[in-house]
């Protein structure tokens, strides 16, 4: 059977991105969907991001590091002087408040890697390497041996994680591919920084095994993906709509980070929900 399949990764909270991939999908006459994790925060979709991403039935589905770092929050981990941790657990108190408890257990059960086969081809799948959801060591100019260890033995290696599209060979000519991110687009080059369409990439392999690659780019409505944010009353509403605007992220910004908690009080809020 020919399959067609669907990759996606990072959808980062964003319901409206992640329905304009799914929609563009089923136009491409999609079989198959895979998912390579960081599904939650720090946009505001929960029980009906799960759902909408569930009813697709992805054949893989992988927990990323955020997964991993709101697992850690609510295992009681984490430091209250920290901003960006704080800022980390507001959003997680968001989620655990907006999500099933069933739901949100299923996801975060989630394997970090695993391997499937396709018509022949052996394809790994994970978040960043298969033994480690985090890092920087496969972001798209990073050197040579990271994908060479990342490609193992597979014919082909698809990650997610850097959010950026990408597609190169290990030293064997290996396949590695990046779908980017549906939820959170990112280039370091300011001119594709612009650039927020709604990233995946479609893997067709046919019954000889022998695979093509389609890198794809959905526009969608961030007003939309903005308003959805305020009815819900995303925690930190002004820095999710400027991350949705211009694609920069304000995680490590410790001192901007620092004014916002103290103005709504997020502090408070966190030490009171987890007992930090
Ligand atoms: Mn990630």
């Amino acid at each position: 059977m020919l399959h067609r399949i669907a990759v996606l990764a990072d959808i980062h909270g964003n319901l409206s991105a992640l329905n304009a991939v799914l929609a563009d999908a089923q136009q491409q006459a999609v079989t198959d969907y895979w998912f390579l994790g960081d599904l939650f925060l720090p946009g505001p979709g929960a029980e009906q991001l799960y759902a909408t991403l569930a009813a697709v039935k992805p054949a893989v589905w992988l927990q990323g590091n955020w997964e991993q770092g709101i697992n850690a929050v609510v295992a009681g981990k984490g430091r209250i002087d920290d901003s960006s941790q704080v800022y980390f657990a507001r959003l997680t108190e968001y989620l655990v408040q907006h999500l099933s408890p069933e739901h949100f257990q299923t996801v975060m059960q989630r394997p970090i890697a695993t391997t499937v086969t396709v018509n022949g081809l052996m394809i790994s799948l994970s978040h960043n390497q298969p033994e480690r959801s985090t890092g920087h060591d496969l972001y798209p100019a990073a050197e040579q041996a990271n994908f060479d260890h990342l490609a193992g033995n597979a014919d082909v290696a698809v990650y997610g994680h850097t959010h950026q599209q990408i597609m190169r060979v290990s030293d064997k000519g290996q396949l590695i591919v990046n779908p980017g991110a549906t939820g959170q687009p990112y280039s370091p080059y300011k001119k594709f920084m612009a650039d927020q369409r709604a990233h995946y990439a479609i893997l067709t392999i046919d019954d000889a095994g022998r695979i093509t690659v389609e890198f794809r780019k959905v526009e969608y409505d961030i007003d939309q993906e903005l308003r959805l944010a305020q009815q819900q009353e995303l925690p930190y509403y002004e820095l999710y709509e400027h991350l949705r605007r211009t694609g920069s992220t304000i995680t490590h910004d410790q001192a901007l980070l620092t004014k916002v908690n103290a103005e709504h009080g997020y502090q408070t809020d966190v030490r009171e929900f987890f007992g930090w």
